[in-house]
């Protein structure tokens, strides 16, 4: 059984929008596997986004994520990964298509990082990488 690692990003737990997000992965048909809110520490953050280093928008990116508590979420179904990218929709707010998580709530703001709601891992490999970053007893 796959599994993925989900956040709910500072601007998705501000707004109220995590149960809403875990709703959606619930109604999907996934079950959770591990659930908590984090201060992300600048550490954890860097080793999350490790692949984004060096790019424009990495230091924005990683002050927007240091910006408030996030929800931290383990899920667990088939094909989790490409599904919960799927639920969660494009990268850009503005380009994300009615009905996906990002479509639906997402808004584009004016500063340099786009404040997309949710991460979800991208694959098999970052899957396990990033549960143990955020999840490491699992
Ligand atoms: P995703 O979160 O869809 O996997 P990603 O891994 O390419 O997207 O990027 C991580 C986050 O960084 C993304 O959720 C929002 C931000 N981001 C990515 N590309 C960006 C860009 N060109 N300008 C501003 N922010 C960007
Ligand atoms: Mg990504």
């Amino acid at each position: 059984m796959e599994r993925s690692l989900i956040l709910v990003k500072p601007d998705g737990f501000r707004r109220g929008l995590t149960g809403e997000v875990i709703r959606r992965i619930e109604a999907k048909g996934y079950t959770l596997a591990a659930l908590a809110v984090v201060t992300p520490t600048r550490d954890q953050l860097a080793a999350h986004y490790a692949e984004h280093e060096g790019k424009p928008f990495y230091e924005p990116l990683l002050e927007f994520m240091s910006s408030g508590p996030v929800a931290a979420v383990v899920i667990e179904g088939q094909e989790c990964i490409k599904g919960f990218r799927s639920l969660a929709g494009a990268t850009k707010p503005t380009e994300a298509a009615p009905g996906t998580i990002r479509g639906d709530l997402g808004r584009k703001w004016a500063g340099t990082v786009d404040e997309n709601i949710v991460h979800g891992s991208d694959s098999p490999e970052s899957a396990a990488r990033e549960i143990g970053i955020w999840f490491p007893s699992l």
